[in-house]
């Protein structure tokens, strides 16, 4: 990010009166969660798009759950960084205030975001097979896989898969705020798995300022305001700072 271009982002965000915040797998990498599409996004030799997909969830719910667990036992010691903590921060400066995340792992909460939209679900969460009741599940690793709820029905990890619809209003309330916001914050995403990548383009064709943080070029790149090199950690903090007074 050159001087000139955080100057351009702290106008539009000092000028702004809604903002929403469009977050992916890459906001939490430097809490130490790897990205879906990064390098080490394997597990068991198994691609992580193949651990997360509905096949093996159906086929076998105990291995499918050893995956999430796993994921869910790492996360357990992960804090959020100077990202998630600046935008929790942020959130009390603006008239409206939007987090829409597509991350499962409830680190944007956990440093204190209260308006926070989960478009796939949450990995601290169980659904019923049957009957799809939520259940929240602290702590990891489980006692016992799959775990059980009410009546002994068996739960599945409360996230969203690919071919599986978003949870009923995610969406639509996000799309809703994208709509009406001034600027849209694009964060670690690669911006490749809709619907969710279509939140950027519905602020901007709604006339919004579209600022992409992401040390790489992205399939949003071509389509944003302005788009900022580097690790979310580093840029956020200081762009944010600017509404702050910080
Ligand atoms: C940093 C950084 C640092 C690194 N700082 N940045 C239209 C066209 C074609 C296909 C479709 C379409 N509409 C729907 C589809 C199908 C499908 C889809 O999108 N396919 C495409 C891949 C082609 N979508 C769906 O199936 C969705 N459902 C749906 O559409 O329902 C309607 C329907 C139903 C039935 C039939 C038809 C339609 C559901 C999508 C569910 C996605 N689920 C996952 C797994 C969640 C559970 C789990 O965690 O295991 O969600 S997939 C995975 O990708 C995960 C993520 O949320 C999601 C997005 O990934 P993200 O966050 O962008 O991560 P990465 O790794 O890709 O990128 C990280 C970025 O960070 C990179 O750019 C790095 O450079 C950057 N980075 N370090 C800042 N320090």
């Amino acid at each position: 990010m050159t001087e000139a271009q955080q100057r351009q982002a702290q106008h539009y965000l000092t000028q702004a009166k809604r903002v929403v915040v469009f977050t992916g797998a890459g906001i939490s990498a430097e809490s130490g969660v790897p990205t879906f599409r990064g390098q080490d996004a394997t597990w068991k030799g198994m691609p992580a798009a193949i651990a997360s997909s509905i096949g093996l969830l159906e086929q076998d719910l105990t291995t499918a759950w050893e995956w999430f667990d796993y994921r869910r036992t790492r996360l357990k010691a992960a804090a959020p960084n100077a990202a998630h903590i600046a935008i929790a921060q942020a959130e009390k400066h603006f008239a409206e205030f939007l987090v829409v995340t597509q991350n499962v792992d409830g680190l944007h909460q956990k440093a204190g975001s209260t308006r926070v939209v989960e478009l796939h679900g949450n990995l601290w969460r169980g659904r019923g097979l049957r009957t799809g009741k939520q259940y929240d599940l602290p702590d990891a690793p489980l006692p016992t896989l799959p775990p059980r709820g009410e009546g002994d029905e068996p739960l599945r990890p409360d996230v969203v898969l690919f071919g599986e619809m978003l949870p009923a209003g995610a969406f639509e309330t996000a799309e809703i705020a994208a709509t009406r916001c001034d600027v849209c914050l694009v964060i670690g995403t690669s911006g490749v798995v809709y619907p969710a990548a279509l939140i950027p383009f519905a602020a901007r064709d709604a006339g919004a300022a579209v600022i992409e943080v992401n040390p790489e070029a992205t399939d949003l790149t071509p389509h944003v305001t302005l788009s900022l090199r580097g690790q979310a950690g580093d840029i956020v903090p200081r762009l944010l700072a600017a509404v702050s007074g910080a």
